[in-house]
């Protein structure tokens, strides 16, 4: 088996598995701001990807595609229920979003956890050469830097945590909090996305574990000494080549227009787009709406909500109870207000392709992204990167990753209905010289610091690591 200098270790591999032109299972390399990112690092450095192919109970053998080696991690049924939907979802997931959701706590998650967790790092420990690196993704993974070192001492390892980490005062409900912390110290480097989720992990680090903290550095006791660990941020962003590219060709533009029109040209076109989960806010934002309709000051011949909420996590029970919530208030709203020729809130359950999201993006007006908590959101630097006509309004929720870098943006809490309906009257009102003025501010720095820029300076700390 050839042994890999560079090894990504995430949940998901990243293709999805399609039904062929002859009716034959193939496989489909699903393109995300990740895989752009680390593509170009793959193939230069002999690299593996090791993670679930998606359908459990399935084997499968290591196979390449478009030049990079995958390695597949098999997971049953019953894992998938509980180390996934389970802990990692039902867990970790609303706890670590400030416990929007109750977690759920159950003994047996945990162990399928520790237990899939222990597959990933030996399958990485497997394929890694010697003094190789191991970039390992992601909250359902998180024992997996430890793991790893304990199995290959001589490698370095990063790991980047892509949701939020939470305040100490909530971390500590975790009936496995130090197993946690002391899985994730494995790593060399430990990424988050905002300055305050290391500062909250680096508080639980020096409370729970009592090890030294200076700065963005933690002394980590070992069997023969200390090694040092960093804790800080580098925030995620968007590979934006595609979206330029999209936004600028024809027929996308023409499918914007037609988007407009078969809304019935509404004056302005408001746009949420988020996975259906219950950390993004949909039902703030559609109460905000809603009120601003029933107060009159919208009018249903004016302006559309376009509301895309993509199908996730459909069998964790939570998630069923907030499509049921978010559907009744979809049908009141529309059933009080819409005419023959307007509806106030078009509701899509459903996923679309790359290209009809980027039409979406240059047909709204205003871009909703309300997030309750959010590791990032990068559907808020999605829409800013298409907006090549510095037109358009960011509404932004001060509790996404995103805030800290879009400055610019329209400013939300949206616990506070109120504040929410005047951002978005504002949002609505602006003149184009205000939008103009504050989207090319927004462009400059979604496009300054893309993907690319985000892994080469994890990529750098890590070096910086492995030198000392
Ligand atoms: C996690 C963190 C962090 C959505 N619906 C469709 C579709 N999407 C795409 C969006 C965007 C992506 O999915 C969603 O990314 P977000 O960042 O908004 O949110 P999460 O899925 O919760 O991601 C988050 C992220 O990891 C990265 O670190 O920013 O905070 O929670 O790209 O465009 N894409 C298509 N059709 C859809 O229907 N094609």
């Amino acid at each position: 088996m050839s042994l890999a200098d560079f090894v990504v270790v995430a949940n998901r591999l990243p293709v999805d598995r399609v039904v062929g032109p002859d009716g034959e299972d193939e496989w489909r390399t699903s393109p995300g701001g990740l895989v752009a990112a680390l593509e170009p690092m793959m193939r230069s450095a002999r690299g593996a990807w090791v993670g679930w192919a998606g359908q459990p109970d399935i084997e499968l053998d290591r196979f390449e595609i478009n030049g990079i080696d995958l390695i597949p991690v098999p997971l049953s049924g019953e894992e998938v229920a509980d180390y996934y939907e389970g802990f990692a979802n039902d867990t970790i997931w609303p706890l670590y979003h400030d416990v929007i959701a109750p977690p759920q706590y159950h003994r047996e998650w945990w162990e399928a956890y520790v237990k899939v967790n222990r597959r990933f790092a030996e399958a990485a420990a497997d394929v890694v050469a010697p003094n190789g690196t191991v970039w390992v993704h992601d909250y359902q993974l998180q024992l997996v830097p430890q793991m790893i070192r304990e199995l290959r001492d001589d490698v370095t390892i990063g790991y980047f945590h892509h949701i939020p980490f939470p305040a100490h005062g909530l971390y500590a409900q975790l009936p496995w909090r130090d197993q946690v912390l002391k899985g994730l110290l494995g790593a060399d480097v430990i990424g988050f996305q905002r300055a305050q989720d290391a500062t909250y992990f680096l508080t639980a680090v020096r409370r729970r574990l009592r090890h030294e903290v200076k700065g963005s550095s933690v002394t980590v006791p070992t069997a023969d000494g200390t090694r040092t660990a960093v804790a800080r941020a580098f925030p995620i962003s968007i590979d934006t080549a595609p979206y330029l590219e999209l936004a600028a060709r024809p027929e996308v533009r023409a499918r914007a227009a037609e988007i407009r029109a078969s809304l019935g040209n509404p004056k302005k076109i408001l746009l949420g787009v988020d996975r259906l989960d219950y950390t993004k806010g949909i039902r703030h934002r559609i109460k905000a709406y809603g009120e601003l309709l029933e107060d009159g000051r919208l009018n249903v011949d004016d302006v559309t909500l376009v509301q895309v909420a993509s199908p996730s996590r459909e069998r964790v029970d939570a998630y069923v109870h907030l499509r049921d919530e978010i559907e009744l208030a979809v049908g009141r709203i529309n059933g009080d207000h819409d005419t023959m020729g307007h509806t106030a809130i078009r509701y899509l359950h459903q996923g679309y392709p790359r290209e009809e999201m980027v039409a979406l993006y240059l047909a709204a007006d205003v871009m909703l992204v309300t997030a309750l908590r959010d590791g990032m959101n990068l559907v808020a630097k999605e829409y800013v990167a298409t907006r090549a006509d510095n037109r358009g309004v960011l509404v932004l929720s001060e509790f996404t990753g995103a805030a800290d870098e879009l400055r610019q943006a329209v400013r939300v809490n949206p616990h506070d209905i109120a504040g929410l309906k005047d951002a978005i009257m504002t949002a609505v009102e602006m003149s184009p010289a205000e939008q103009g003025k504050r989207m090319r501010s927004l462009r400059r720095r979604v496009l300054e610091n893309d993907v690319n820029a985000w892994s080469s300076s994890f990529l750098r700390a890590l070096d910086d690591v492995r030198r000392r």
